[in-house]
């Protein structure tokens, strides 16, 4: 039985990519349209400017009682009072971020092959994301797509729950459900959307 992590659609912040709006009112938006977990995941920042990005998430989640992660630092993840971090090949280990956090936090980890997402498994995560599946705009720094065939083999050999993730979009949710995925995680078809708030609400409606 997979533990439910409480969220099925993982947004995931790319401040580079959004069309007028700031970055808080692009999260309004989304936290409006029902989503319930945000990765903060802006790779740039210095660490006081991530740190300072990330209380003021904490703030616009908990009104929403929404799940914020930050990506790969858990010192951050932790002064801010976020739910969980989420962690990268370059990232500190998950045993270790295991280790430091206990079970205070949730631990999400990014995959590329079944190896790394059964490794991921047993080093402690609560879920992992599982991509590029399809091609994405940034498709240079994710390697070529996976396509779908392996999320179906990756759910038959790990037991925490698998997010979707590059290049998904409304009419991909559908099979990649159909091919194993727990939930989606993904940048560019919400916070690119001219609309974020009526996209989300399609989103939480294509995912039940
Ligand atoms: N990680 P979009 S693909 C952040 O394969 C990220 O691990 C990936 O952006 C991976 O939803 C990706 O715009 C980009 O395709 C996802």
């Amino acid at each position: 039985m997979i533990k439910d992590p409480g969220f099925r659609l993982y947004l995931i912040t790319d401040r580079k990519i959004l069309h007028r709006r700031g970055q808080e009112d692009a999260l309004l938006e989304a936290l409006e349209g029902g989503v319930r977990a945000v990765q903060l995941r802006e790779k740039d920042l210095s660490i006081m400017e991530l740190l300072d990005m990330a209380y003021r998430l904490r703030e616009l989640t908990d009104r929403y009682n929404a799940r914020l992660f930050i990506n790969d630092r858990i010192d951050i993840a932790l002064a801010a009072g976020a739910d969980g971090v989420h962690l990268g090949n370059s990232s500190i280990p998950a045993k270790a971020a295991r280790k430091a956090a206990g079970g205070k936090m949730l631990i999400g980890v990014s995959t590329h092959s079944i190896e790394e997402a059964k490794k991921a498994e047993r080093d402690g995560a609560d879920f992992i994301t599982l991509g590029p599946i399809y091609e994405t705009p940034s498709k240079m720094e994710y390697g070529r797509p996976l396509g779908t065939e392996i999320l179906n083999r990756a759910k038959k050999e790990i037991s925490v729950p698998i997010f979707a993730i590059g290049g998904i979009n409304q009419d991909r949710v559908e099979e990649v459900l159909d091919s194993g995925a727990y939930g989606i995680a993904l940048i560019s078809a919400i916070l690119a959307s001219e609309d974020i708030k009526t996209t989300t609400e399609r989103f939480m409606r294509l995912l039940g």
